[in-house]
């Protein structure tokens, strides 16, 4: 690990003279389209805090969007991937294999939901993992559609555009998108009309009922939903409404998708989000967290399933890097032997209260919620009428950077601030951290 103090810092303003040289070159060799929270420049970072290329350090309750779980730089990522470098680079899985891409296969069989068999396979990234599992469910069922639900976000290639829901940033004008993909209503406790406790059996009656009259059971393929959805501001969605989607998919011979490419690996407390209400999807999807900031991804499920696909139907030249195979080892092995899932729950404790009482002071804040560390607050203009605060949202979110916090915003009226905190982040900086949280309502 780089030795990076673990103490915030802020020695220039943000961003500092540094960071505004490269955003200059940035801005002239980077196209516009690619966007940053923050025109700041990492220059090392490590455990929680990032430190720039002025020499400020900033607490981290981004994790790089939920990927750095282990940390940007844990001793056994490091260690095997250093390893995996000396080796070999790359030989292609497809031409002649090694053991690290069988080795984290198994990993998943192991630690994903069910103990029926299970088989998987390696991508580069989250939305391509999400394009193969259709792939899969499309072979396996000869079936067409694919359901997903409302502020479902799963990638940005052309045919997760289309199973995404949001259309800015993520859809404006890059059409015309896959067919074949149809959205039902999610359970959103805060802001279902009849209360949340309703949410979960009336919005599942409702997508059930969507999918029977509109599409047809017997045409759907997959049915694709975040067990906690990031991007659309995250929603767990209410009590009983995956379990009945669940149970549907079991009785229509739909394969259930759970895409936990956020939500999974510790993140919410357990090991995967699904877990929370014993749902055991016939997929999984993960990314992110699983390799420790390298690129890696994976779809992993029932056996039988996922050997549907002919042989030589699912690959890509990187897909399961030997290097990032080695670096899902060394993460894993740190989730295991740092109890993560435990560790992701003791944020919670820490960070839910502090949350809590924040919303007891600011009216802006209409909703505290999320499980382990992946939380947030909802903020709106008038708790009454939950009418979205995005304005509010972008100036918090400005105030925390100004004074060395990185957070994210998210959800689909962008009016969520999202703490995705590495989970071996210390307590004295996820206190400090909400400090600066408390510091910045009061300034907005
Ligand atoms: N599925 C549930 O959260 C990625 C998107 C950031 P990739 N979420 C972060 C952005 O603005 O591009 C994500 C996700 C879920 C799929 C994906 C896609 O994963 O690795 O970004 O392709």
């Amino acid at each position: 690990m780089t030795a990076v103090p673990q103490e915030r810092r802020v020695i220039t303003a943000i961003p500092g003279p540094k960071s505004q040289e490269l955003q200059a070159r940035r801005n002239a060799a980077v196209a516009a389209g690619v966007g940053s929270v923050m025109p700041v420049f990492a220059a090392r970072a490590a455990g929680g805090i990032v430190e720039d290329v002025d020499g400020n350090r900033l607490i981290d309750f981004g994790a790089g969007i939920a990927v750095t779980t282990v940390g940007v730089s844990a001793e056994a990522v490091v260690r095997h991937a250093t390893a995996q470098l000396a080796d070999f680079t790359h030989t292609c899985f497809m031409v002649t294999p090694y053991e690290g891409y069988v080795a984290v296969a198994e990993q998943l069989a192991e630690l994903t939901p069910g103990d029926h068999a299970k088989k998987s396979a390696l991508f580069n990234s989250g939305a391509e993992a999400v394009e193969n599992a259709v792939k899969i469910a499309r072979s396996y069922t000869k079936r067409q559609a694919v359901v997903v639900v409302d502020h479902g976000y799963h990638g940005r290639t052309n045919l997760t555009m289309a199973l995404t829901s949001k259309n800015m940033p993520y859809k404006n004008g890059f059409g015309p998108f896959a067919p074949e993909v149809y959205r039902v209503p999610v359970a959103y406790p805060y802001r279902w009309a009849t209360g949340p406790d309703n949410s979960g059996p009336e919005a599942a009656r409702q997508a059930i009922e969507q999918i029977t009259k509109q599409i047809g059971p017997e045409n759907v393929a997959a049915i694709i939903v975040e067990p906690v959805l990031g991007e659309g501001g995250f929603i767990a969605p209410g009590k009983g409404y995956l379990p009945a989607l669940r149970d549907f998919a079991t009785e229509h011979g739909i394969v259930f998708v759970a895409d936990e490419i956020q939500s999974g690996f510790c993140r919410t407390g357990q090991w995967f989000a699904c877990e929370d209400e014993n749902i055991v999807p016939d997929l999984i999807t993960t990314a992110k967290g699983i390799a420790g900031g390298l690129p890696l991804a994976a779809v992993t499920g029932r056996a039988e399933i996922m050997d549907a696909a002919h042989s030589g139907g699912l690959g890509g030249t990187y897909g399961g890097n030997p290097v990032a195979c080695a670096a899902a080892l060394g993460a894993i092995e740190t989730m295991k032997e740092l109890d993560l899932p435990a560790r992701a729950r003791h944020i919670e404790s820490i960070m839910k209260p502090r949350l809590a009482a924040l919303a007891e002071k600011y009216d802006v804040i209409g909703d505290v919620r999320g499980r382990g560390a992946m939380l947030a607050l909802e903020l709106v203009k008038d708790r009454a009428t939950k009418e979205p605060a995005p304005e509010a949202t972008a100036a918090l979110a400005k105030a925390c950077h100004t004074a060395g916090l990185i957070v994210l915003t998210t959800g689909t009226y962008n009016n969520v601030v999202r703490f995705l905190p590495p989970l071996v982040i210390g307590d004295d900086l996820l206190n400090e951290g909400l400090d600066i949280l408390e510091q910045a309502f009061s300034e907005i």
